[in-house]
């Protein structure tokens, strides 16, 4: 059995995660959307919120469960739930830069390798910030995420 897991903090999930989520779940057994939250950062969706949106969105993507993470070290995490691999989405140069010190340092923490998956182009604009800002300011986000967190948002 071979299980990976799709770190995030998801605040919230849009459909870049839930693209790269259900590419992963086409490649391991099990794909853990693992929701981390920490605790110098300030969130629009409490963890639970973020938890259940991320829940509800994924619903449909078999092979996937959702776990709250809280403030866990990620690599002590997947090395708790058996994890071979954590799955991380890229949408540019900078997202490499930023991820590739991570990947390696996890590996070396406990072994854990890191999968990159190419963004979509359909989705390489989108981050979860973004997509509050514009809602917030009136933009239609209704492509750009799940209806549960489309809901969430206009709430
Ligand atoms: N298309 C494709 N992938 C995307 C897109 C998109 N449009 N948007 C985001 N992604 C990818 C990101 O690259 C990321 O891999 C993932 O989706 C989650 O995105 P976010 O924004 O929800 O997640 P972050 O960046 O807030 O999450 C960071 C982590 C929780 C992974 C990180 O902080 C972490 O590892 N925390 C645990 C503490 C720890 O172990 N620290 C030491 C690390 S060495």
């Amino acid at each position: 059995m071979h299980r990976a897991i799709c770190p995030g903090s998801f605040d919230p999930l849009h459909n870049g995660h839930v693209e790269v989520v259900a590419r992963a779940a086409a490649l391991f057994d099990e794909v853990v959307v693992a929701v981390s939250t920490n605790p110098h950062k300030r969130y629009r969706f409490d963890a639970d919120r973020r938890l259940a949106l991320a829940e509800e969105s994924l619903a449909g993507v078999a092979g996937v469960v959702v776990e709250p993470m809280g403030a866990d070290l990620l690599a002590e995490y997947a090395a708790q739930r058996g994890a071979v691999a954590l799955v991380k989405g890229l949408r540019s140069g900078e997202d490499y830069e930023y991820e590739v010190p991570m990947a390696t340092m996890n590996r070396h923490l406990t072994g854990v390798e890191t999968v990159f998956l190419p963004g979509d182009p359909r989705f390489l604009h989108l981050s979860s910030t973004l997509v509050k800002e514009v809602q917030g300011l009136g933009g239609d986000v209704s492509g750009f995420v799940p209806a549960p967190v489309l809901r969430a948002l206009q709430g």
